[in-house]
C-alpha cells in the first residue's frame, strides 16, 4: 500500500513537470571536458561544461570546484556561453605537466549547489579527474653509415662501402692547412608518434682529441641542420643550411662528453616531419693557414661506447 501511494507521488510530479508547473525539472550536464579519466590535457586548454538549459551563472560558478595534483583548490575564471548553457572555466595557471612518466591528476567537481536559471539544482554533483601530458624520454645514436667528416677540397672521411673505417669526425684544419667539417646523422623515423611538445633535444658528443687551439684561431663554431641527401659525398662540406645554425661556445675538453641543446634544429626537422635530423660543425674560418693542426675530434656512430646520441625528453598523453 505503501509503495503503491509512493508511485502514486512521483507520476504526480511527473504530471506537474510536465505541465510546466511545480518545481522545475533538474538540469542536466550533456558534455564535460575534459572528460573523466581523459589523459594528455594540453597546458592552455580550458574546462567547458555544456547543459541542457541555460543555467543561474553565480550560483553554478559557486559550485564549482578545481584541485591541483596535489589536491590544493585552485582559483578559476569563468565566461559563458551559447545563453548560458556552456560554461568555459580557464585555471589561473596553464595546467602542470608531469616531469616522469607518471601522470599527474587535476580534478574538478560542480556540486548541487549548481542552478538552472529557473532555479533547480543539479541532481547529483559532478566530477571529474583528467592527466596532463608526460615527459618521457627517446634517444638515438648517430647513424654510422651517414656520419663523418668532408674536407674542403672533398675528400670524405667516411667509408662508402662499409661506413665502419672512421671513428673520428673532424672539424677544423691538418697541417696541410686543409679545412674539415663533421656530419653527425640521427634517424628520425621511430620517434614515437605519440609526442605532442618538444621540452629539449640534445646532442650528445665526445671529444677524443683537440690539436692546437682551433676555438681561438678558427673563429665561432656552428652548428648547422643542413640535409646530405642519399649520403655523406663531397658537395656536403658546403651544403646550405636549413634554418639559423646554433653558436656553440668554447669549453670542448678533451676525454668528454659535451651536451648540447640543439633543441631548435631538432624542433625544426620534427615540425616538417623530416625522417632525419643531419647535423654539420664547422668553424667560420677554414684554416689559418699555421700549417699546423687546429681541430676537435669527435666520436662518430662507429666508435662503439663513445657514439653521439640524440637524447630528446617530449611530451605525450
Ligand atoms: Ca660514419
Ligand atoms: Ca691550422
Amino acid at each position: 500500500m505503501k509503495r503503491l501511494r509512493y508511485g502514486g507521488i512521483l507520476a504526480l510530479l511527473g504530471f506537474l513537470v510536465a505541465c510546466g508547473g511545480g518545481p522545475a525539472a533538474p538540469p542536466q550536464i550533456v558534455a564535460a571536458y575534459p572528460a573523466d579519466g581523459a589523459r594528455g590535457v594540453r597546458k592552455n586548454e580550458a574546462i567547458v561544461v555544456t547543459f541542457d538549459r541555460s543555467m543561474d551563472r553565480s550560483a553554478t560558478e559557486a559550485a564549482f570546484s578545481l584541485w591541483d595534483p596535489d589536491g590544493k583548490p585552485l582559483s578559476v575564471q569563468f565566461a559563458w556561453e551559447d545563453g548560458d548553457r556552456r560554461m568555459r572555466v580557464t585555471p589561473s595557471q596553464p595546467w602542470r605537466y608531469s616531469d616522469t612518466d607518471q601522470p599527474v591528476y587535476y580534478r574538478y567537481r560542480l556540486s548541487t549547489g549548481a542552478k538552472s536559471a529557473g532555479g533547480a539544482p543539479l541532481a547529483q554533483a559532478f566530477e571529474a579527474r583528467f592527466a596532463t601530458l608526460r615527459k618521457l624520454e627517446w634517444k638515438k645514436t648517430s647513424s654510422p653509415v651517414l656520419d663523418g667528416a668532408v674536407s674542403d677540397l672533398g675528400y670524405v672521411n667516411n667509408d662508402p662501402s662499409g661506413a665502419t673505417a672512421y671513428i673520428l669526425a673532424y672539424v677544423g684544419d691538418f697541417a696541410s692547412n686543409r679545412a674539415l667539417r663533421a656530419f653527425f646523422v640521427f634517424e628520425l623515423g621511430d620517434f614515437p608518434p605519440e609526442a605532442v611538445e618538444l621540452d629539449q633535444a640534445r646532442l650528445r658528443v665526445w671529444l677524443k682529441a683537440k690539436y692546437g687551439s682551433p676555438e681561438a684561431d678558427l673563429g665561432s663554431l656552428s652548428l648547422a641542420r643542413v640535409d646530405l641527401g642519399a649520403g655523406l659525398d663531397k658537395d656536403d662540406y658546403q651544403a646550405p643550411a636549413l634554418g639559423n645554425p646554433l653558436e656553440i661556445s668554447p669549453g670542448w675538453v678533451v676525454g668528454a662528453w659535451r651536451e648540447l641543446d640543439v633543441s631548435p634544429l631538432f624542433a625544426a626537422a620534427w615540425g616538417e616531419d623530416a625522417d632525419r635530423l643531419d647535423l654539420r660543425f664547422a668553424f667560420e674560418v677554414a684554416s689559418d693557414w699555421d700549417s699546423a693542426a687546429d681541430r676537435l675530434d669527435l666520436a662518430t656512430g662507429e666508435y662503439a661506447t663513445y657514439a653521439p646520441e640524440l637524447v630528446v625528453r617530449y611530451y605525450a598523453p
